[in-house]
């Protein structure tokens, strides 16, 4: 716990009450089943009899398939079958999510010989071993006719399209531009980046009796049900899929990706169930990433330091068949009290697999390029750069004209330059020192929005009188499994850690995507309804059923204690084990929820299985919001970068539990080092490839790369956003971190970088 301050360090030692609910700061109840290998992830199902399917992809980024021979390829041992346009297997065009579906792509793979990217997945080579299938899949001879491909979005030839339905146009940013004192414009950029989980992609799927069972780690089963439902053109009803583990997604495993297609149209076509699992390399180019994005950002200002106008042109790439807005004004005319803004974001198709979400998709690159344009306009006017933001306060959301539900943002600045020591910050570049190191101090905000969508619970009492939660949202490493032991713990009353929680089963009662930031506080609030339906029932139970020493003793004078119903005033009682003995089974499963009572299945299903249903507060303004404080070191003379100290200050409302909001908030505040100093995915510019597609050549922080970090909780329960309090973590931590970094680089050096990542070579 070295890395912890003293606030951190009292909210985890602070004496646990036996119940453990929500606001206990306790460890993860999946925790040892996964640090000792008993958690078994998707691919580690082991079917009887299984078949392995090695993924073949093109090596060139337009064009067609001009011969392809697998003549070698099927002489190989243990080959069962080859899938590619040749010998195609069916799979029907899926329904995007913006449509209303659940696919990232709608690229349907091996239908024909078209090739719109390089490593576009273009066949299926299926063997009795997995060696076999590797063996014979490099054995296939396929042969290209290249076009010219678009392989950046800056290049000629590229139509970009406008995703005009997220423009903002407040007030007249044009004419405010002209008459602000001093005005600043310039472009800001984040290239390609990687979700890059431990866990790569890779599925189990399994064609038994017209129905298919598919392991694919999920962070929406749900979603994964309805696209592999379509592509195999079978009843969503017939389509179960398990992920009771998912080893980190970080906004990549929202929904299955084309080569568990393929798995499912193999297993349904051979009978016998497939593990297809991508190579770490194929799972840069079979899924999409974060898209590079470009941002042209002017802002104007008066002397005395009030922003007046905004004015954003930004672009993200995306695949040619589908539209994937990274869109950079999520936060731009959110964050301060600006009446005049204007941006637009367009998309520009180019050769490459449709791109994905990553942690903070928007709001990241938003907030890199606002949060340093504001450096710089802090430098321009000679004004601190907390003083000028907190000069351009606003108190209110003025983009949408609502009232915020909370905002401790400036409780959030003042908390986090404390404990940084902000005020002893000397403003001039260049101007702080050791030895050969240029120190540089750099701040930002950070903010993300509540999310909402109606979930489900079920609350089992079992015949030992242990209770089990069940729900099908994921626990993607998050604290989901745990926080829902707190949720039902704290109205039962009965220690958390004694219930059991069963996540991530199409068969389980619905929940909506872990992505948004949002399933804790869709399901926490979906259980914390269900347990109070099973106090009331076990109260009932206890009062009415015929040989129960509390019959006849009202309702009113029941409590839940010490694991079974207590009368209040008497000893009489009846433990949870005694009165599952004594009650029919079926009255001790309880089902309850957020969706409207009237509600029909149909219209809940359809609800939980596309991402058009979320909503946001309506009255209200929701958010999370946080201020990073960065020190870095710099070697004057090669240019290195240390990342030295990190302070951050964060209202993410009512944390649920303590522990796991600073394991979230420093999982993304780690995620933004890298994408401040080391993530690029490297395009190679003659034919598309990614060229650093792996773990060594793809950099990420390691822990010598991380220094202390501080967090420090101002939130406070807000009611207005979500049922019981809390507000986003899962994204939050990373926004605002890399423009922090930056600016601290600045402070550094003197040199401004505004195109991402942050290396050496940018500052010489
Ligand atoms: N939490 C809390 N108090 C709150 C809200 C949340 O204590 N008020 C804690 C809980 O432990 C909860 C967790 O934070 O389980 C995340 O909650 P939430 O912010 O609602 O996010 P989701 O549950 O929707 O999880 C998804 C989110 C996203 S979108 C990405 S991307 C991301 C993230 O979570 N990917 C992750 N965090 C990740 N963490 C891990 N280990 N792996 C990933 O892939
Ligand atoms: Mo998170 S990028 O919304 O899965």
């Amino acid at each position: 716990m070295s890395d912890l301050n003293e606030t951190s360090r009292q909210a985890l030692t602070e004496p646990a009450s036996a119940v453990q609910g929500l606001g206990a700061a306790r460890s993860r109840g999946d925790g040892k089943v996964k640090v000792t290998g008993e958690a078994r992830y998707a691919v580690e199902h082991q079917p009887d009899n299984p078949l392995y399917g090695v993924v073949i992809q093109s090596t060139v980024a337009s064009g067609r398939i001009s011969r392809l021979s697998t003549d070698r390829a099927q002489q190989a041992a243990g080959v069962v079958a080859i899938y590619t346009h040749l010998n195609p297997l069916k799979i029907i065009k899926p329904t995007a999510i913006a449509d209303g579906g659940a696919a990232q792509s709608t690229y349907t793979p091996i239908q024909d010989d078209k090739i719109i990217h390089n490593g576009q997945n273009i066949g299926l080579v299926v063997a009795e071993t997995f060696e076999q299938a590797t063996w014979a899949a490099s054995l296939v001879e396929i042969e290209y006719e290249t076009d010219a491909a678009l392989i950046f979005a800056t290049d000629e030839g590229v139509e970009p399209k406008p995703v005009s339905k997220q423009d903002i146009d407040m007030g007249d940013a044009q004419q405010a531009m002209q008459q602000a004192d001093v005005r600043l414009s310039e472009r800001y950029t984040t290239p390609r980046e990687y979700n890059m989980p431990m866990e790569p992609h890779a599925c189990v799927a399994q064609w038994q009796d017209g129905r298919m069972t598919v392991w694919e780690p999920s962070q929406w089963v749900a979603g994964a049900q309805v696209e592999i439902a379509e592509w195999m053109g079978i009843d969503v009803e017939s389509v179960r899929i398990i992920s009771p583990y998912v080893g980190g997604g970080f906004g990549s495993k929202p929904v299955p990706y084309t080569h568990v297609a393929l798995a499912s149209v193999a297993s349904r076509a051979l009978n016998r169930p497939i593990k297809v699992s991508l190579t770490r390399p194929q799972t840069f180019t079979g899924l999409g990433g974060r898209p590079a994005t470009s941002q042209q950002l002017e802002l104007g200002a008066s002397r005395d330091g009030k922003i007046q106008a905004i004015i954003q042109r930004s672009f993200s790439e995306t695949s040619l068949i589908d539209v994937f807005a990274e869109n950079c004004s999520k936060v731009t005319a959110r964050m301060y009290a600006v009446e005049n803004v204007s941006a637009q974001h367009e998309v520009r198709p180019i050769n490459t697999v449709t791109p994905g979400w990553m942690r903070a998709p928007g709001e990241n690159p938003s907030a890199f390029g606002l949060e340093v344009a504001m450096d710089e306009m802090a430098y321009a006017l000679d004004i601190d750069p907390l003083e000028l933001r907190l000069r351009n306060w606003a108190d209110k959301d003025y983009q949408l004209d609502l009232p915020w539900s909370s905002r401790r943002l400036k409780e959030a600045y003042q908390k986090g330059a404390e404990a940084f020591g902000w005020d002893q910050r000397i403003m001039a570049p260049r101007s702080m020192r050791e030895g050969r190191e240029l120190i540089g101090w750099g701040m930002a905000s950070g903010t993300y929005p509540v999310n909402k969508l109606p979930a489900e619970a079920k609350i089992i009492l079992t015949a030992g009188g242990r209770f089990i939660v069940q729900c099908a949202g994921a626990d993607i490493g998050t604290g989901t499994y745990t926080i829902l032991a707190q949720t039902a713990a704290d109205i039962l009353n009965v220690a958390s850690t004694a219930i059991a929680v069963e996540l991530g089963d199409t068969t389980l009662p619905r929940a909506g995507v872990a992505g948004g930031s949002q399933l804790a506080g869709n399901v926490t609030a979906a259980v914390d309804d269900t347990a109070r339906r099973m106090r009331d029932q076990l109260l009932k139970l206890a009062s009415e059923l015929p040989h129960s020493p509390l019959k006849g003793t009202p309702v009113s004078a029941l409590t839940l204690e010490r694991d079974g119903v207590q009368g209040q005033g008497s000893d009489a009682r009846l433990t949870f084990a005694q009165l599952a003995a004594l009650a029919p089974a079926e009255s001790l499963t309880v089902k309850g929820g957020t969706f409207p009572e009237e509600m029909s299945q149909e219209e809940r299903d359809k609800m939980v299985r596309n991402l058009n249903d979320m909503s946001r507060p309506e009255k209200f303004s929701a958010h999370s919001w946080s201020a990073h404080f960065v020190e870095v070191r710099v070697d004057e003379d090669f240019g290195t970068i240390r990342v030295k100290r990190m302070v951050a200050a964060l209202d993410s409302g009512r944390l649920y539990n303590p522990k796991l909001a600073r394991s979230q908030w420093i999982g993304g505040m780690i995620m933004g080092v890298g994408q401040a100093l080391m993530e690029e995915g490297i395009v190679d510019p003659r034919n598309g490839r990614v060229i650093n597609n792996n773990l060594a050549d793809y950099l990420v922080p390691v822990n010598g790369d991380i220094p202390e970090i501080i967090t420090i909780n101002v939130g406070e329960p807000d009611f207005e956003a979500t049922t019981l309090g809390g507000k986003p973590v899962g994204e939050l931590g990373i926004v605002g971190v890399a423009a922090a970094i930056s600016n601290a680089v600045f402070h550094a050096t003197g040199k401004r970088v505004r195109d991402l990542p942050i290396t050496l070579d940018k500052l010489i």
